[in-house]
């Protein structure tokens, strides 16, 4: 026989349409102020406000929900360090050797290079880990499901809880980012999927003119 599932009433209010169109606006005009900042100041942010934070980054929804993820936070000044140490390896590698010629001219209007000293300016590094599978009590593996998208979710939605704090943040990914399990001493279930350094932003921070795609090119309605 199925199992009784253990359900609850889903209790949010029901708004009337005129509110929710002020929501959606409201929402759409404060999120699209976001922009990946690459220029941090060193002022540091309470340890309250990363955790909460990073609480709202697990409310995304994840395959079966097993939650496959694993946030570590980095304030540690030394490790911080080497971390920027072993990117702006890989980076210095990859900008040299290792992108195409189409993919540095698609990077020309960003700016960005091999040095990467906000690693060691913004006052946290958030390095998020996806967690492929799960060791049961038993120590038996226990597979996750649509790991790449739920964990792609949960970063988007840490994006999002950053920005509407008032804080900001950048979706780096030194490639390959292997040398964070290393320096963390991550688990072999975790495997590194994006490193955001979150703080304030460095007073007069610039950042690249660049225009978001109309609705047009980007919806289709059938
Ligand atoms: N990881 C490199 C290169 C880079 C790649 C993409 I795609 C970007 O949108 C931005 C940068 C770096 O961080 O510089």
């Amino acid at each position: 026989m199925r199992k009784e599932l253990n359900l609850i009433p889903y209790q949010r209010e029901i708004l009337p349409e005129e509110e929710i169109a002020t929501r959606c606006d409201i929402f759409f005009r404060m999120m699209d102020k976001r922009r990946s900042v690459r220029s941090f100041s060193d002022k540091p942010i309470p340890d309250d406000i990363i955790n909460q934070l990073i609480l709202t980054a697990s409310t995304a929804p994840s395959g079966a929900h097993k939650q496959p993820w694993t946030f570590c936070i980095v304030k540690d000044a030394i490790i911080k360090e080497k971390i920027r140490n072993a990117a702006e390896k890989e980076e210095y590698e990859s900008y040299h050797n290792r992108m195409s010629e189409e993919w540095l001219e698609d990077l020309a209007p960003l700016g960005t290079d091999w040095h990467k000293e906000f690693l060691e300016i913004a006052p946290a590094l958030i390095v998020v880990f996806k967690r492929s599978y799960e060791f049961d009590a038993n120590g038996n593996k226990r597979q996750n499901y649509y790991v790449q998208e739920s964990v792609g979710l949960a970063c988007g939605f840490l994006l999002a809880a950053i920005h509407q704090a008032g804080l900001v943040s950048l979706t780096h990914t030194p490639s390959p980012m292997n040398f964070l399990s290393q320096l963390l001493q991550r688990p072999p279930n975790e495997k590194p999927f994006l490193l955001i350094p979150v703080g304030y932003p460095d007073p007069g921070t610039m950042v690249p003119d660049l225009k978001r795609k109309s609705l047009q090119e980007i919806a289709q309605w059938y």
